[in-house]
């Protein structure tokens, strides 16, 4: 029998669809990966905004972990929303009992509308015990200006940011290019070693709701199946830019992307 290649995305509820879990777990099956999850906070959100946001309580995200870890595993693990420093914690030391591999950790901070998804005070925790245990981890330029208190205005800074990043532990840095102001989205990764430039046309839309979780989901996939790091941000960078390209144009705000643009791109 063929085997099952399995994720586990460890993140938070998106009523509306187009972000978090939801996210992740269209993103696994599109790219036929079996997908798990461990929800931390549900929020009630559409493509306006976010109504309200409520975490879990420590011992229901341990629990739920402990029930995917105990019986069916997982071949690579993604972190998105995670809210507090005591689900943080919690988070990083089941990842580290059940010796899950492939972590990819997409340090989720604020929603488009400016709700936070991240305390302030969760930051240090992420840096101390989730970063450490990182494959990949994916801010965007905002993100990784927080993370290391500088500002990014060009590659050059994006380049010492990196460094800076992998300084704290993370295996590879993928410094995405959305936020910037350049007609080419570019994405930057690093290994420690050397960086590599991932190329694509900007594409002019509101529709961007989800992207970073799709991203990472995509990323976290390619991983399960046994992609090298370079491969999986390949294979992402070419998701993401279908389902942003092919966006549905639901909802009256910021709607999804489209998650199903790039399995009937590629069929
Ligand atoms: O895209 C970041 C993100 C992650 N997780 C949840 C979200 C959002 C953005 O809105 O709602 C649950």
């Amino acid at each position: 029998m063929r085997k099952v290649v399995k994720a586990l995305t460890i993140a938070g509820s998106d009523s509306g669809g187009g972000a978090g879990i939801q996210a992740d777990l269209k993103t696994f099956q599109e790219l036929d990966v079996f997908g798990m999850s461990a929800l931390t906070a549900v929020t009630a959100q559409n493509t306006l905004g976010v109504q309200g946001v409520y975490p879990m309580t420590v011992e229901a995200v341990e629990q739920q972990i402990d029930s995917i870890g105990s019986d069916l595993g997982a071949d690579a693990v993604k972190t998105g929303m995670l809210f507090s420093s005591e689900i943080i914690q919690a988070v990083a030391g089941k990842i580290s009992e059940y010796g899950f591999k492939n972590l990819v950790v997409d340090p989720v901070m604020i929603a488009k509308g400016g709700a936070t998804l991240l305390q302030n005070e969760a930051l240090i925790a992420l840096k101390r015990y989730l970063i450490p245990l990182a494959t990949v981890i994916t801010p965007n330029i905002p993100e990784a200006e927080v993370l290391t208190g500088r500002q990014i205005l060009n590659m050059e800074d994006r380049k010492r940011a990196a460094k800076m990043l992998f300084g704290f532990g993370a295996a590879h840095i993928v410094i995405k290019g959305g936020h910037d102001e350049n007609r080419e989205a570019i994405d930057l990764l690093y290994d420690g070693n050397e960086f590599v430039y991932f190329s694509s046309e900007r594409i002019e839309t509101k529709n961007t709701h989800g992207t970073g979780c799709t991203f990472a989901a995509a990323i976290t996939a390619e991983l399960a199946k046994g992609s090298t790091v370079n491969e999986a941000v390949q294979t992402a960078k070419r998701f993401i830019e279908a389902a942003i390209f092919n966006d549905l144009g639901i909802g009256n705000g910021h709607g999804p992307t489209n998650h199903w643009a790039y399995r009937r791109e590629n069929k």
